[in-house]
């Protein structure tokens, strides 16, 4: 048997591939303009540019570009700083922004790829790789391009054990063993897939810092940091480490980590000192503190916004943030306690505290206000917070959405999440606008997520799941993409131009959402999965814990009652208008009603339905629709490489496979529970 090496599977390229070009057609209309490439600056950043560039071509067509450092008068693609259009150009670039355009320069045509900076020069030639692969005129190019979102970030939840937290896709390709991995090559591909969908910072530990890992900031490991930092520095992202809040005990010997102590504060600041020099443009870091049992601020009768500012501190005179994350609620509930809901806490928290946090500060929220599901509402916090910084969390990662074994296409989830009107000042306040700083006039936003990707050869376990770190990136760089042209762009570079291959495995992945929606929990009501791992059907598995993840099913009906008039206030954190449509009964949508409301099982919904008719019948719909999805997959055998090919068939038979698990355990459950016949008389267990 002949072994393979990772980096030679086809899941391994992701949609870096750039295949020999066989379309002589394209190839006859745009070959000399894959002929030459003229640097006309240099710096690390544009030398990665410069290599992609090269290697892309080289294997498109089978040559080698010539590289010049001057314009000659022929054909070329030009690298260069904006500022050398001597024209007056009226439009403004961001520093992460670029032009790519046909046009004439030195009176020839040529390809200009014109940054603000180098960042916006390997971004722009990024772009002309997928334009290339997605067979676009190049005689006609013309785009402006400027990032939405300042912070494009992702969060890896790697543990220096080689183990990632909630990694589905093999294990870290940061760690092993408690040691930084001495396989810098994949860290290099990894900084280019991120890079070449516009991702400027990535977190590389885990947000739970353990004890290995709280020694991160230490002279013990920042030499090694510095070296994978340095990794993504040439590909323009920095880099941040998640934080352990006790550090000063635990690494610095003090007796205490309150954060308006003074020896802690001075602590943090030589920490920070010595953090940047080894890594002179550090990003900052990531807390997660007082949540899941990690420390924080609470321990010494502080507040958040102490507890931030102490870090900001030290960060400021090196420009280096603290991204403080709101996931902090009681997680040691008592089920039976029915005013305590765990949607509010986030809110309850740091809403007090807005104005209080430092400029260098921005509170990362989860999109909604319990944890990843399915289907959520969206957390009040965006939007309420008009003096302080935010971030969205998006979890890229399905943690409760297959867990990469199901295929779960989250772009729509995203964009509806992004498109969301917050009303937080008037109508025109979706969450987009909050987080890239539009509307509070905030300098420190935007949007992060946790990573999907791990040591499987082809990155994400699942080969689909790559769409949704692809989607993640080009959604968080221009949130006003429609899920269409992002779906497209992803299936072209990663399996080519055929259009029943685009056709196909674009519904695949656009309805993939529903219907792992439709045979898992339904109507927004959430967590019904297997306690610790959170996977597979189990209706109770966190009905009486201390999680504070409820759904109060009983023979008569279900759903959590968050109302202002009868339930747990939630609703009220909203401004008005979402107030009201969630407070009502009548106006609430289907697909969240459960969260918001307690129902009878006869409750008749929007759809005309009722819940449990619904429940029913959208359990047995999903299974058909995921027998489906593998029938679509199947008439494409001959289109695909049979290494992918046949990877996504056994992930989608074992879809099949457990969809019907949940379809029988869910609709058993609530059949015995409510007593009432499906109207189609179906089988039941
Ligand atoms: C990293 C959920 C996950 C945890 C995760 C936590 C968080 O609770 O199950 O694994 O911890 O969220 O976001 O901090």
């Amino acid at each position: 048997m002949t072994v393979q090496h990772t980096n030679q599977t086809e899941g391994y390229k992701a949609w870096l591939r750039y295949d020999k070009i066989q379309d002589q057609i394209w190839l006859a209309e745009n070959k000399y303009w894959l002929t030459s490439i003229t640097v006309l600056e240099t710096s690390p950043i544009i030398e990665s540019a410069k290599r992609e560039l090269v290697e892309a071509i080289s294997s498109f067509t089978g040559q080698n570009p010539t590289v010049y450092t001057k314009h000659k008068k022929i054909p070329t693609i030009v690298l260069m700083t904006i500022d050398r259009l001597d024209e007056t150009i009226d439009f403004s670039l961001h520093d992460d922004g670029y032009l790519i355009q046909t046009k004439d320069y030195n009176g020839v045509s040529s390809i200009i790829i014109a940054g603000k900076t180098d960042k916006g020069i390997l971004y722009g030639s990024f772009h002309l790789l997928r334009l290339i692969q997605t067979k676009a005129d190049l005689n006609d190019v013309d785009h402006v391009e400027n990032p939405s979102n300042r912070l494009r970030m992702m969060n890896q939840w790697d543990n220096m054990d080689g183990s990632i937290e909630r990694g589905y896709a093999g294990n870290s390709i940061f760690y092993e063993n408690n040691t930084i991995t001495k396989e810098k090559d994949r860290l290099k591909d990894y900084a280019r897939l991120l890079s070449s969908i516009g991702i400027n910072g990535i977190s590389i530990n885990n947000v739970n810092v353990h004890k290995v890992e709280t020694k991160l900031i230490t002279e013990k490991w920042l030499p090694e940091v510095a070296e994978i930092a340095a990794i993504f520095r040439q590909y323009g992202i920095k880099t941040f480490l998640s934080i352990n809040y006790a550090s000063p005990i635990e690494i610095g010997g003090l007796s205490t980590a309150d954060p308006l102590d003074d020896e802690v504060r001075a602590w943090w600041k030589e920490k920070v000192e010595e953090i940047y020099r080894y890594i002179p443009d550090f990003g900052g870091v990531v807390v997660k503190a007082d949540s899941e049992h990690r420390p924080g601020p609470f321990t010494y009768e502080r507040n958040h916004a102490d507890g931030a500012n102490v870090l900001a501190e030290a960060f400021a005179p090196f420009q280096g943030i603290v991204i403080w994350r709101c996931f902090v609620y009681n997680c040691m509930q008592d089920w039976r306690d029915r005013k305590t809901d765990r949607a509010k806490a986030a809110y309850d928290h740091f809403k007090p505290l807005d104005g209080q946090f430092h400029k260098n500060v921005v509170l990362q929220i989860k999109n909604g206000p319990m944890d990843f599901q399915v289907r959520e509402a969206v957390s009040p916090l965006f939007g309420a917070m008009s003096g302080t910084n935010q971030m969205l969390e998006f979890q890229i990662t399905q943690e409760y959405t297959g867990q990469q074994r199901h295929v779960c296409y989250l772009l729509p989830q995203w964009k509806q999440i992004l498109e969301f009107e917050t009303f937080a000042k008037g109508e025109g306040s979706p969450i987009m606008r909050i987080v890239d700083g539009s509307t509070f006039d905030n300098h420190v936003c935007g949007i992060t997520a946790v990573s999907n990707i791990g040591n499987d050869s082809n990155w994400t376990g699942h080969q689909l799941a790559q769409a949704n770190l692809f989607g993640y990136g080009r959604l968080v760089w221009n949130p006003d993409l429609s899920v269409e042209e992002i779906t497209n762009e992803w299936v072209r570079l990663t399996f080519g131009n055929d259009s029943e291959v685009i056709q196909k495995v674009t519904t695949i992945l656009l309805e993939s959402w529903p219907i792992y929606e439709s045979y898992t929990s339904p109507l927004g009501v959430g967590w019904m999965v297997n306690p610790d791992h959170h996977y597979g059907p189990n209706v109770d598995g966190y009905e009486y814990s201390v999680w504070g993840t409820y759904h109060y099913a009983d023979c008569y009906g279900i759903g959590v009652d968050r109302t202002v008039k009868t339930g747990t206030g939630y609703t009220e954190q909203y401004f008005k208008e979402n107030r009201d449509l969630y407070e009502s009964i009548d106006t609430c949508p289907d697909e969240l009603l459960l969260f918001f409301h307690h129902v009878p099982y006869t409750h008749k919904l929007q759809s005309g339905k009722t819940v449990i008719q619904h429940i029913y019948d959208t359990h047995f719909e999903g299974v058909e629709q995921a027998i489906h999805l593998k029938e679509q997959w199947i008439s494409l055998m001959t289109k695909i490489d049979s290494e992918r090919f046949e990877s996504v068939l056994q992930r989608l038979e074992e879809q099949i496979e457990h969809a019907i698990e949940w379809r029988d355990i869910i609709n058993t459950y609530f059949f015995r529970k409510s007593g009432i016949e499906d109207e189609k008389q179906r089988k039941m267990y």
